[in-house]
């Protein structure tokens, strides 16, 4: 059969790539080392990642998925018809499938960082769904948001599902959902799905799956650094280490040094002490009151929230 993707337009803005190698020496050379966790996603660690959205113990999408079963009409009526929905970081498209037909919008414009899986999941959208207009923009969201021309009139709302908000720090995550709040304008809306605080426990056991999924996740940037930057690091002398930070309320993923060890990375020598850690990722939890704040910080007004029989996951529909 010959797909039709006569719905699908693509829009190429170039983002620019942030050099790994500068962000991995410098991370390297602080005195706490870290390394900022946007550089997981090369191609094995997106697959790595699709596989740790199917780990019962990281309930994330789980949860998250029913609650767009259970409340799609709901969030259609506060939405309305005709609408344009913006999701920054669409990724796979997934969830929004679970909307579309009860949200019928005007226009859908999903925006990634990597092109190719962006035309990927963009054309196998238009596919499903072939009444569906969609304008991907190929760009990097955390420095540009903006909207491909000819993209209709309409309420404009953006998406953004998965707790991907919890990456940012309070400072960023604000910023973020200020330049959100600016583009879609008086009117526009705002659907995001963030991850509440919870049980110590439960939320360790989630970034500590049984299947050691999110270990291979963490140590995979050992195997890029040694791949793309010429490292010699020795993946058995480093281990996954996923805490709750409860002051800070969020969950840190680090790696640690199992020994005191020299390792190279592009010609230069860092040394590691017995357990000192890299710090890799931070994933900040919200009381609902607590994303509220930020949400009204930031200019929206929160309208409705929902959240899941076992308080795991907050969902919220905000306008400006
Ligand atoms: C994609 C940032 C939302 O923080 O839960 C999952 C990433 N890291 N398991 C999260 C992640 C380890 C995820 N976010």
């Amino acid at each position: 059969t010959c797909p039709n993707t006569t719905n699908v337009s693509f829009h190429d803005y170039q983002p620019e790539l942030e050099s790994f190698r500068h962000a991995v020496l410098h991370g390297l050379a602080h005195e706490h080392k870290q390394i900022p966790p946007k550089f997981f996603y090369d191609e094995r660690g997106s697959q790595l990642f699709e596989a740790i959205l199917e780990q019962p113990e990281y309930y994330v999408p789980h949860v998250e998925k029913q609650l767009y079963r259970d409340y799609a009409p709901e969030i259609a009526t506060l939405i309305g018809a005709e609408s344009v929905l913006i999701e920054p970081g669409s990724g796979s498209c997934e969830k929004v499938q679970l909307l579309l037909d009860a949200l019928r919008p005007a226009a859908y414009v999903p925006m990634d960082i990597s092109g190719d899986f962006l035309r990927q999941s963009s054309a196998a959208l238009g596919e499903t769904f072939p009444w569906l207009h969609i304008h991907a923009a190929c760009l990097d969201f955390t420095r540009e948001l903006k909207l491909p021309q000819h993209v209709p009139q309409g309420r404009r709302v953006v998406f953004i599902p998965g707790s991907s908000l919890g990456n940012f720090d309070l400072p960023e995550a604000q910023h973020f959902l200020f330049h959100i709040a600016q583009l879609v304008g008086k009117g526009g809306g705002l659907l995001i799905g963030v991850d509440r605080k919870k049980d110590k426990a439960v939320l360790e056991t989630a970034y500590n799956d049984a299947a050691g999924v999110t270990a291979d996740f963490n140590l995979n940037l050992l195997v890029r650094i040694n791949n793309e930057l010429g490292g010699n690091f020795d993946l058995a002398q480093f281990a996954h280490y996923a805490c709750y930070n409860e002051a800070m309320g969020r969950i840190e993923m680090h790696l640690t040094s199992l020994t005191a060890q020299r390792v190279q990375v592009a010609g230069k020598t860092f040394s590691f002490r017995e357990g000192e850690r890299i710090h890799t990722e931070n994933s900040y939890k919200y009381h609902p009151a607590e994303f509220i704040a930020l949400a009204s910080a930031a200019g929206f007004t929160c309208e409705q929230h929902w959240t899941d029989p076992a308080n795991l996951f907050g969902l919220y529909y905000c306008t400006v």
